[in-house]
């Protein structure tokens, strides 16, 4: 069944990379005419961002350990870490730092005067994670929050990574129902909780008044990105294309929500529920993550 869980978890992926990808390219001024368009794409090639990079390091993790192995995971994102791929500012030092040889906890709890950070960044790349452990939510919150704590120490950074981690873990168990609620059930106390649980209160309203009551990420934090990202999944769990639009379409940090969003919802579509042609507009994933395990289902061979 593990062969099966990574099939899961590449699905996941595919629509992560594939929203990360589409959603930065309209941070190119040129397509901002696009953004309200729903039938244009932007022209091709797309390149994956940071969300991308980091998620294919978990998976990568996942892949080799069975399960988020703290240590290898954070040797993974400092020795591929490209400076060119967008990374959020606290990041980079942290980044940098793991890889002159800071151990990853002092270097993590350092961050923003010992805060740590709640930036969005360990919720960005935590779906396919998810979506290794479909209907085990528990067990998707756990490795969630070890894989979270690697680089955001601060209590709503991981509630972020535990509610997508549990929402992409609900969606590929193939249950449709109460997606918002589930996730509710998992996070801990918090911003990120009281987010979805507006999110649960909004479902029949339009998403700009979703983004502007829940956030865009505009401010680049788990609570105002994760909320909003639950709440498109759960109104389309059965539609990708319309779900990353709905990202796209209200601005604010759309490679992230976009990737957040994808990853839930790839999970229950399966990667043959993203469109052939955003698959292929979207730069091949990295060579190190290839050949995926028994060929997963759907995967491109990039
Ligand atoms: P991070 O850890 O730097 O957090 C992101 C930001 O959140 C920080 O730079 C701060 O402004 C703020 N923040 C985090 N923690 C705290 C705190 N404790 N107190 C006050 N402010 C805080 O990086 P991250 O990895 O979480 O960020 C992920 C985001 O960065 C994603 O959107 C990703 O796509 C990337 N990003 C890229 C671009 C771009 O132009 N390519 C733009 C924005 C973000
Ligand atoms: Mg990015
Ligand atoms: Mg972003
Ligand atoms: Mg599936």
């Amino acid at each position: 069944e593990r062969s099966e869980n990574i099939v899961s978890a590449f699905d996941s992926l595919v629509g992560l990379s594939v929203g990360d990808a589409f959603g930065a390219q309209f941070f190119a001024t040129e397509n901002r005419p696009l953004l309200r368009e729903e039938t244009a794409l932007p022209a091709p090639p797309w390149p994956w961002t940071d969300d991308t990079e980091m998620a294919c390091n978990l998976l990568d993790v996942l892949r080799r350990h069975g399960q988020v192995e703290r240590d290898a995971l954070a040797a993974a994102f400092a020795e591929r870490y490209d400076p060119y791929r967008g990374y959020g500012p606290g990041t980079v030092v942290l980044l940098r730092a793991l890889r002159d040889g800071e151990p990853w906890r002092s270097a993590t709890t350092a961050q923003f005067g010992g805060r740590g950070s709640m930036g969005n960044g360990a919720a960005m790349r935590v779906a396919p994670l998810g979506a290794y452990y479909p209907g085990d939510l528990e067990r998707a919150a756990l490795e969630a929050t070890a894989s979270a704590v690697v680089t955001h120490a601060h209590p709503e950074g991981v509630a972020g990574a535990v509610a997508v981690a549990v929402a992409a873990s609900r969606a590929a168990s193939g249950d449709t129902s109460g997606l918002v609620d589930a996730v509710l059930a998992h996070t801990p106390p918090g911003r990120v909780h009281d987010g979805v649980r507006r999110a649960a209160g909004l479902l029949d309203r339009t998403r700009e008044e979703a983004a502007y009551e829940l956030g865009n990420g505009a401010r680049v934090l788990a609570q105002d990105t994760v909320p909003f990202c639950v709440w498109v999944a759960a109104r389309h769990l059965g539609d990708y294309e319309r779900a990353v639009r709905d990202c796209v379409a209200v601005g604010g940090d759309i490679d992230t929500t976009a990737a957040i969003t994808g990853g839930i919802v790839a999970a229950h579509v399966g990667a043959e529920g993203v469109p052939r042609a955003w698959r292929d507009a979207r730069e091949p994933l990295p060579g190190w993550l290839s050949p995926a395990t028994g060929e997963p289902r759907g995967v491109d061979r990039d």
